[in-house]
Formats: structure tokens, C-alpha cells, sequence
């Protein structure tokens, strides 16, 4: 792979069927700055064979990793970051394999970093809205919704939508260690980033200024057929969530136990 502006990390377990290779391909072509690095996350059906065909056509823009078993999203992710973050691009970060969100947002993803020094990073936000051509199913928004209540209030952030498949950092040490160490959490390692973001920056007083992330609310997301998600994985989640709120002590954060800074007070 020659020397590139943007690594995107597509996680892939049984993608064979959705893995939209000429969607793919268009990206790359009308983008030369931008690569993707897939991971098979030990996947049985033929997306190996079929990740390994895409790389073909297009080796300066396409790489992969094969995990030898099946790890979950969370791993085959950091593995990916890990490995592209070796090539020292500007800015690395993860998107769905089913192109939820479509790859013309990248390049937008990409201004807003380019823009704003001061941004670690960027996460897609699926907000339905006038204008907007955002179709989640009912039943996965409702929840989704509580979801984020809960995580905004253990945070201490005002986020709107952690679990979105697309994000993308800026480069460096700060992204490095947050990926360095495996997450305790396999569902929801979106969550347990920010965690580890806050944790490593903030004094526990302002969370929200130590996050400084940006929320880019996407003209459109469509839910692809094929998830993997059942719902007992959402019991799953909030097991995971109890975890990383002990694990990084974000008692210290959350917004039901957060107090005002003590004042300074003149001798
Ligand atoms: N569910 C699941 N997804 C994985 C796993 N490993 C990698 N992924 C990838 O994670 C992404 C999101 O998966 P998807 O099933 O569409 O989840 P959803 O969009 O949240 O319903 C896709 O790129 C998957 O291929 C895994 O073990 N389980
Ligand atoms: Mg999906």
C-alpha cells in the first residue's frame, strides 16, 4: 500500500453476501488518499476469498488481515487499527461492511478533522430528521434510544449515538494506546473508547471537554439487511455497560453523582 491519507478498518464476519465490491472499488478510484483495510474476523462463508479478489484489483488501496477464529467486532476492529496505524496515516477509523453508512461520507468525516485541529475524532450520528433519509427499524431506534440515555448519563456526555458503525480518528499516540490494550467489552467497545478517552484526559470534572468528538449527523443511513444482532445482545450490552462503568470508575463522571468543581477560594 503506498503512503495514504486515510485508513478506514472494515470489520467483516460472514460478509460474502452484503459486501458491495463495486461500491468499494468507486470509492477508492474517485479517492487515491484513502484506504481500506479488511478484516476477516474468522468468517466461514467466502468473504476471504472474496476480500482477497477486491485487494487484487486495486493493491495500492486495498490490504487485509485474517483473524484465525472468530473474535467479535470489537477485536477484528482494534487489530485493524492497530496494523493500519503502523503506516502512519493521518487519520484512521472503522465503517460497517454493509455500507449503512455510505462511503461518500468519508471525505466528510476527513473535513471535519481537516478543520478542526483540536477534534480526536468523528462519529457518524444517525439522527431521523426532515431532510434526511435516515430509516432505522422502530424497534432498534426505540432502543437504541434508551441505549444512549443510559451511556449519555454514565459518561457525563451529551452523545447521541455511540454505536454507529462509522468513525474515524486522528493519528497518533493518544489513538494508539486507546486501541493498544484488547476491550473488556464485545458489544459495545464504541462505548468503552470513549471511556478510556475521558479516563486517560479528564480530572473527572469535565468530561465533555476532555471527549472532544464530533457528532456528524448523516444525510443518509439505511439498515442493511443480514444483522448479526439478536436481541438477547442487547442484555448483553448492558452487562457490558456495568463493566466498563466499574472498570474506568466513571462513577467519577456520571451525571446523577457529578458535583461542581469546588470554587477557589481567595486566602
Ligand atoms: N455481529 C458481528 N459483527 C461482526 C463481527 N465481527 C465483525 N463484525 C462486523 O461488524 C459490522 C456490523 O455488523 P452488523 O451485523 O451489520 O451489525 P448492525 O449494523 O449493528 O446490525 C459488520 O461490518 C460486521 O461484519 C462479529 O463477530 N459479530
Ligand atoms: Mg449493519
Amino acid at each position: 500500500m503506498k503512503q495514504l491519507k486515510t485508513i478506514v478498518v472494515v470489520p467483516c464476519f460472514n460478509e460474502e453476501k452484503r459486501l458491495d465490491k463495486a461500491a468499494f472499488l468507486a470509492h477508492v478510484d474517485a479517492h487515491r488518499d484513502v484506504g481500506i483495510l479488511f478484516v476477516d474476523d474468522g468468517s466461514s462463508d467466502g468473504t476471504r476469498t472474496m476480500i482477497a479478489a477486491i485487494c487484487e484489483e486495486r493493491p495500492d488501496s486495498f490490504s487485509y488481515l485474517s483473524l484465525d477464529r472468530n473474535r467479535g467486532k470489537a477485536e477484528a476492529v482494534r487489530v485493524g487499527i492497530v496494523d493500519a496505524l503502523k503506516r502512519e496515516p493521518q487519520y484512521v477509523g472503522y465503517w460497517d461492511a454493509d455500507l449503512s453508512t455510505r462511503l461518500d461520507e468519508v471525505p466528510n468525516f476527513v473535513a471535519a478533522l481537516d478543520e478542526r485541529p483540536e477534534l480526536l475524532g468523528v462519529m457518524g450520528c444517525r439522527i431521523r430528521r426532515l431532510g434526511a433519509d435516515v430509516d432505522r427499524q422502530p424497534k432498534r431506534h426505540y432502543l437504541g434510544r434508551v441505549f444512549a440515555t443510559i451511556v449519555s448519563m454514565m459518561l457525563g456526555i451529551g452523545v447521541y449515538d455511540t454505536q454507529c458503525g462509522a468513525k474515524l480518528f486522528r493519528a497518533g499516540r493518544e489513538i494508539r494506546e486507546i486501541f493498544g490494550a484488547p476491550f473488556l467489552s464485545k458489544w459495545v467497545f464504541d462505548v468503552e473508547l470513549i471511556a478510556r478517552l475521558i479516563s486517560g484526559r479528564s480530572d473527572g470534572n469535565d468530561p465533555e471537554k476532555a471527549a472532544p468528538l464530533l457528532e456528524l449527523p448523516l444525510p443518509e443511513w439505511h439498515d442493511v439487511e443480514g444483522s448479526k444482532l439478536r436481541p438477547h445482545h442487547m442484555l448483553l450490552a448492558l452487562v457490558d455497560l456495568f463493566h466498563i462503568y466499574r472498570s474506568y470508575r466513571l462513577s467519577r463522571y456520571a451525571m446523577l453523582s457529578r458535583r461542581s468543581p469546588t470554587p477557589e477560594v481567595d486566602p
